[in-house]
């Protein structure tokens, strides 16, 4: 049994009122074994061992009408008891080397691990699977100990595929926390593939099944995301396409450039910054002046009514304190919940021991449609997702404007970033590097002044939030535009004659920035000429 087990769409279940409610839990097993889970664990808190095992056989009776395993959670003698196929113990259960004495060798084990000592461990006792979490902060379990986020799945995995013992290349692997049908193909493409040198074998789901209105539906639908390719597979087989087209590839990116002004112009959508008390008066006049539509709020709990809203936010992790970080994490899981798009500024990332946790903690918080920062924060963005970045080339320099790579080790570097986390990955610097995984672009328009004034990182970040809400389409040539938007505007305030300095460089870069607005109907601008991407 143990060996043959599709741990693909795993369902554990939850008996309370805030995920089950009043629907009747065997039924609700029943429609989503019908919408095809392929393995569910019984796991229940709070009932007495008597109506445990009778509940346990009644959904033993159901499994085995679908030919699907049922484990128990937690308790080794209900899963006896009920003679289903086996058990799932956390780290405070059961220990497995026990469990297996009790339950004889044909039975399923499997463990929850959070790290890679927790992996050994029950690896080495021989779980059969293990569940690896919490992926994403969730509300079903509070109490969880570590969110890991995918990078650290991702360790484990890692872990895992390069032990010699076959064992660890033999256990079966599944994540949990969070994972719902908005992030279901990401995760499995974060953890499988390129990415991940040993890809997850299933996720574990509690409430979007269970808290499902229709628990057939939401499981078919999910597990129909499991078996097609995701929507962005596609593009990325053809790596070749754009540049085989280049010349149509320059006509399409202003077009679409214009386009995504005159959606920012028309819609004028959100721009919710969590920022720092420095920038954030810039930052708000910037976002007015592209026509978007500034708050500065730096509270975690009126994210979700703010995400409702239809706009983008950004993070910008100047002030990583554990407060602020709280309030991020909120309104992390706000925004992916409701799907607007998140922009984060790991500012002075990797600088101290203190922002290298912080930039754990947010990856690990939920999933950011584009991150964008200078070379040093983007290599360190890229060693927190695990990859190898030499530290020699980081000694060469010393200040933060040294470059440490050429362009093209950069693009390199900004574009397997992107295509491993499935995202936006934007590297800042006199030559700015922008990629999805699929697309790379080089953009040299901007001007000097931008680097001698406070908040110009930050009020970019600003600008390409409200640029992706109101372009969801395309999030990279949305970002493109917002780009050039703001770096075009900045080089005709550099050449106005009233500009002297920084300083009467900032009211004049606000000015032309509210220049570059396109109106719905307004003709196209020959500024758009202006425009050097490569
Ligand atoms: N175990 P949802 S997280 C039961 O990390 C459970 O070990 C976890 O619920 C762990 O799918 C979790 O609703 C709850 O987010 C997952
Ligand atoms: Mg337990």
């Amino acid at each position: 049994m143990a060996t043959k087990v599709d741990y693909s769409l795993y369902l554990v279940t939850d008996s309370t009122e805030a995920i089950l409610g009043s629907k009747d839990l065997v039924q609700v097993v029943e429609q989503a074994l019908k919408g095809g889970v392929t393995i569910v664990q019984y796991r229940d808190k709070k009932s007495d061992t008597g109506f445990f095992i009778e509940t346990g056989k009644r959904l033993h009776q159901v499994c085995q009408k679908y030919n699907i395993p049922l484990l128990i959670n937690d308790r080794v003698d209900v899963a006896l008891a009920v003679g289903c196929e086996g058990v799932h113990l956390g780290q405070d259960d059961m220990d497995i080397t026990s469990a297996r004495q009790l339950l004889g060798k044909t039975k399923i084990i499997g463990a929850t691990v959070s790290s890679t000592q927790e992996a050994e461990i029950a690896v080495k006792a021989g779980a059969d699977y293990l569940g690896i979490g919490t992926l994403y902060a969730t509300s079903t379990k509070k109490d969880t100990k570590s969110i890991i986020g995918i990078n650290g799945i991702r360790q484990i995995l890692r872990y895992l595929g390069y032990q010699e013992d076959q064992k660890f290349k033999d256990v079966k692997t599944v994540c949990i926390g969070g994972i719902n049908a908005s992030n279901l193909q990401r995760i499995i493409f974060q953890l499988s593939g390129s990415c991940s040198p040993r890809a997850i074998n299933g996720v574990a789901i509690v409430s979007a099944i269970m808290a499902a209105q229709d628990p057939e539906s939401a499981s078919s639908n999910l597990k129909s995301l499991l078996n097609s390719p995701p929507p962005w597979k596609a593009k990325s087989t053809e790596p070749h396409f754009w540049h085989e087209k280049e010349a149509d590839e320059f006509t399409h990116i202003k077009t679409q450039t214009l386009k995504a002004i005159r959606a920012v112009a028309s819609t004028s959508p959100l721009s919710h910054n969590m920022t720092n008390l420095v920038v954030q008066n810039i930052s708000a006049n910037i976002a007015l002046a592209i026509g978007a539509s500034p708050i500065m709020s730096n509270n975690g709990a009126e994210a979700a009514d703010l995400a409702k809203l239809g706009g983008g936010l950004v993070i910008n992790m100047g002030t990583a304190t554990p407060d602020a970080l709280a309030n991020h994490r909120k309104a992390v899981e706000a925004y992916n919940a409701a799907g607007g798009p998140i922009v984060l500024d790991p500012v002075g990332a990797g600088a101290t021991s203190a922002r290298k946790a912080a930039l754990a903690f947010l990856l690990a918080s939920g999933y950011f449609d584009l991150i964008k920062g200078n070379e040093r924060e983007i290599l360190s963005v890229a060693r927190a997702c695990g990859f190898t970045i030499s530290d020699a080339s980081q000694q060469r320099g010393v200040d933060s404007g040294t470059a440490l790579y050429t362009t093209p080790q950069k693009c390199r570097i900004v574009s397997r970033l992107a295509a491993c986390e499935r995202n936006i990955i934007l590297m800042t610097g006199a030559t700015d590097i922008i990629s999805d995984g699929v697309r790379t672009y080089t953009i040299s328009n901007g001007s000097h002044y931008l680097g001698l004034i406070t908040g110009s990182g930050c009020s970019l970040g600003t600008t390409l939030a409200a640029y992706m809400a109101a372009n969801p389409g395309d999030k990279l040539l949305a970002a493109v535009a917002g780009i050039l938007h703001y770096e075009i505007a900045a080089e005709y305030a550099a050449k106005r004659q009233d500009v002297q300095g920084p300083g009467t460089f900032v009211p004049a870069f606000i000015d032309e920035l509210y220049n570059r607005r396109v109106e719905g109907d307004g003709s196209d601008p020959a500024w758009i000429h202006e425009l050097k991407v490569g």
